[in-house]
């Protein structure tokens, strides 16, 4: 098989296109699925699976929905997407909109987001606003702005995009033979799970899996308003990418918790930082802090005595930890600078005075 078959290629038969819908792909989905010994000993699970989604082109699992709303859009005769986001949504709508030859327009929380995800909209050359307000202001905005006509909306309110970002779970169950019984992941504008649910419900209609998934979201606590059940007016994290208050598909991530037996929960900063840490260090993948949430949730879990049942897990890395360099250089040691020369650079080697 080829290493990565165009998404719509390959999910034709699944997703809403038809023999007239571009072909358009960057090389999106079909990610490892990694194995973590490190996370299986410290959480006793048999086995747990780290789905890596910041191999997809842009470095976010966004390109999955984004290629099919991109695609349905020019189907459409659209010659401009919009969207607000947080970051990743915009580095994707910015890829796929240049790679289709529309315009883009972004509009992101002014200093709220990440620097990787912020030039990566610059290069592809997408008009990029980014607003003295939060990402839920900013949404609002995109909306209004769509209704105007000013572009086709490519947010995951586009329903193009949940049905594209379902074919994660697809794959986790042709990878695994099964559905997982528990699949961990980062919850923001709480898109992303209301497709995995999809997908698990869909893959186990047709056979493709004998079961369905628990599904465990993790929001960051500043950031919590699925946990506290009400909006949170002015979200903090570190984890910009899921800093939101006011989810857009928050009703059907409700849904999909219940309807999978699992639960919606709230990790701290603190937790996510030691988690991103982790996974670097002793697993060597570096994801973004967001998707660090997903593995905080397990380990806590772990500890709480919450993992009953699970023999199989799977944590979604939503996106790269080189998406946000500022993180990164703030929690882990730099470089030590020394002299050409041979004893002061093994000296530094070696550590110590
Ligand atoms: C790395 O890009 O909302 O719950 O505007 O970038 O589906 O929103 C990003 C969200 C998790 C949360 N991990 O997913 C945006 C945006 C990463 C993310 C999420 C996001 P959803």
């Amino acid at each position: 098989m080829l290493a990565r078959v165009s998404l719509i290629d390959r999910y034709a038969a699944r997703l809403p296109v038809t023999a007239r819908t571009p072909r358009l792909t960057l090389g999106e989905g079909s990610t490892p699925l990694v194995r973590s010994p490190r996370l299986e000993a410290e959480t006793g699970v048999r086995e747990v699976w780290l789905k890596v989604e910041g191999m997809n082109p842009t470095g976010s699992f966004k390109d999955r929905g984004m290629v099919v709303a991109v695609a349905k859009a020019l189907e459409e005769g659209a010659s401009s997407v919009l969207c607000a986001s947080t970051g990743n949504t915009a580095a994707s709508a910015a890829a796929y909109a240049a790679r289709a030859g529309v315009r883009c327009a972004v509009i992101l929380p002014a200093g709220n987001v990440a620097l990787g995800k912020l030039i990566q909209a610059m290069v592809f050359g997408a008009r990029v606003v980014a607003v003295r307000g939060s990402f839920d202001d900013a949404l609002a905005l995109a909306r209004r702005l769509a209704d105007e006509g000013e572009g086709t909306l490519v947010n995951s309110v586009n329903p193009y995009r949940i049905e594209g970002q379902k074919t994660a779970a697809f794959e986790v169950c042709e990878d695994l033979g099964d559905a997982p019984d528990a699949l961990f992941i980062p919850v923001g504008n709480a898109g992303n799970i209301t497709a995995y649910w999809r997908g698990f419900v869909e893959a186990a209609s047709w056979g493709l899996a004998g079961r369905r998934p628990r599904l465990y979201g993790f929001q960051a606590e500043g950031a919590a308003p699925i946990v506290r059940g009400e909006p949170v007016p002015e979200p903090r994290t570190v984890a910009t990418a899921i800093r939101i208050g006011n989810p857009a598909s928050w009703a059907a991530a409700v849904a999909a918790r219940d309807a999978s037996g699992g639960a919606i929960e709230a990790v701290t900063d603190d937790e996510i930082l030691d988690a991103y840490g982790y996974l670097a260090r002793c697993e060597g993948v570096f994801c973004e802090p967001a998707s660090a949430a997903a593995v905080a949730g397990l380990r806590r879990r772990a500890k709480d005595g919450g993992l009953a049942g699970i023999e199989r897990a799977v944590c979604v890395l939503t996106g790269s930890g080189l998406k946000d360099p500022d993180t990164a250089t703030r929690s882990a040691s730099p470089p030590i600078e020394v002299d050409a020369e041979l004893d002061a650079v093994r000296r530094a080697i070696r550590g110590g005075a």
